[in-house]
């Protein structure tokens, strides 16, 4: 079928449509045809208003560079991760760092402070025992990493849009990012800040995190890959300014949703 677009004649809405679904990944293909995308979706997405050929080349290469954006604009901030039985934890769970388990980062419990700044009100530094006497809430849920590996595990803490809401977060801003005790840093959009499954970890299956999964504190997302889940977190900002990650600014996407 040869569906012309209604407000501009002169373009064949399907090829635009067709070629732009060639240029994205296959999971990214997946996902939009789930959704259906028109041309007008294409523009709406793209932020270009698809009027001629050359505004036509503008989208396509914005949707060939802007994976990311693309993903944030289907990420459906109500749908829920899968949560599992205690059962069917994944014992041992795995480690993994871009260092060895020799090289562990051992934080000390009494010095912790956890730095917050960038667009929030509260600005003052978190102590371990401040963080435990907030509200605490458990999940059974899988740790997807892209090196081809997945295991369930059990995380307590604290429901991290709670936390942005009592610091005062301007939670208009793009970003929030984090900063580790090892070298890692990676950051994230707020729509999955805001997820009613991203947390603020405390414990690992009912103790105190282990060294090896973060001590004293990790930022657990069921709807994003491992790499995205930062351990070890010494500061979080907010911010409008792109922070980018260990792994992705060498290239892992940006995005990372699983
Ligand atoms: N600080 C820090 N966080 C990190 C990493 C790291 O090297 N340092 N590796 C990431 C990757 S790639 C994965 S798969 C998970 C592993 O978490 P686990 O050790 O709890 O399985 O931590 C993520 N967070
Ligand atoms: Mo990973």
């Amino acid at each position: 079928m040869i569906r012309k677009s209604p407000r501009n004649p002169a373009i064949d809405g399907d090829a635009v449509v067709r070629e732009a679904l060639r240029t994205m990944d296959a999971s990214n293909r997946r996902r939009f045809l789930k959704h259906s995308l028109t041309l007008g979706g294409l523009s709406l997405l793209t932020g270009c208003a698809i009027v001629d050929d050359a505004s036509v080349e503008t989208a396509l290469l914005k949707v060939s560079r802007f994976n990311d954006k693309v993903q944030a604009w289907l990420f459906d901030p109500t749908l829920l991760a899968p949560t599992y039985p205690d059962s069917m934890i994944t014992r041992p769970f795995p480690f993994n760092a871009y260092y060895s388990e020799d090289e562990i980062r051992q934080v000390d419990a009494d010095n912790y402070r956890l730095e917050v700044t960038g667009m929030v009100a509260d600005r003052h530094a978190w102590t371990l025992s401040e963080l435990r006497a907030l509200p605490q809430t458990d999940q059974v849920t899988r740790h997807i990493c892209v090196e081809g590996w997945s295991a369930i595990g059990k995380w307590g803490g604290v429901t991290f849009s709670r936390f942005l809401a009592r610091v005062g977060a301007d939670t208009s801003a793009r970003y929030v990012g984090f900063k580790c005790a090892d070298d890692y840093y990676t950051s994230i959009d707020m729509p999955t800040a805001l997820h009613p499954q991203t947390q603020l970890t405390l414990s690992y299956d009912g103790k105190p995190l282990p060294p090896r999964y973060g001590f004293p504190m990790k930022l657990r997302m069921p709807t994003k890959l491992g790499y995205k889940n930062p351990k070890h977190i010494q500061a979080i900002f907010v911010t409008n300014t792109y922070p980018g990650g260990f792994w992705e600014d060498q290239g892992y996407n940006w995005f990372g949703g699983s």
